[in-house]
């Protein structure tokens, strides 16, 4: 299996004035590209992982060889992390659901759970992700350096957020925190619950 760029399901300018089409594009075309290609190069010539999907990749990373275990967890990861976060992305889409209340069980309120996701998201040191995941029947939230996934941590992703400079240089510069702001008002909430619901 030759891993691809999966479609991003949208327009690049979709998600304006939140996120620009400019860094979408990029976003999409460059890096999430080059992920992919630099895991079908570490993957040449291994034929007892052709058949396995990234996310099976990374559930395990101790069954990839180890002269090729570092580039299938970042790019693998990248891979992995993107196709994931591209659909969490959609203007207009009402907070409600399942993910309403399991949000109050484990966190009190939205305004909890909002401010630590934005807090540790900021704070993140470098290049990496935050994520909220389902972890052992309740959700937590949780940050990952580079493009490790929570997937390697036996942990499953119901949100996540890129926050690697180049997910919103072009149009926020060094204002992390007004980009974490603007990914708040386009979650997709309807992916968000279809994740909640796969988790539990
Ligand atoms: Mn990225």
């Amino acid at each position: 299996m030759t891993h691809q760029l999966p479609s991003i399901g949208y327009d690049y300018d979709a998600l304006e004035p939140f996120i620009d089409a400019k860094t979408m594009e990029i976003h999409h075309t460059k890096h999430h590209q080059t992920y992919v290609d630099k895991l079908n190069a570490a993957l040449k010539g291994n034929d007892s992982l052709a058949e396995l999907t990234a996310n099976e990749l990374i559930s395990d990373l101790t069954k990839v060889p180890e002269e090729i275990r570092t580039a299938v967890r970042n790019h693998g990861g990248g891979h992995s992390n993107h196709s994931f976060f591209w659909p969490l992305l959609k203007k207009d889409v009402a907070f409600g659901g399942t993910i309403e209340a399991a949000i109050k069980r484990d966190f009190g309120d939205f305004d909890t759970f909002k401010s630590e996701f934005s807090n540790k998201a900021a704070l993140l040191f470098g290049s990496g992700w935050t994520w909220l995941t389902m972890d052992q029947g309740k959700l937590a939230i949780m940050t990952t350096p580079n493009q490790d996934s929570p997937i390697s941590a036996g942990k499953t992703p119901i949100l996540g957020l890129d926050v690697w400079e180049h997910a919103y240089y072009l149009k926020y510069q060094n204002r992390r925190p007004d980009y974490i702001n603007a990914f708040f008002e386009i979650i997709n909430w309807d992916e968000v619950n279809r994740h909640l619901t796969a988790a539990s």
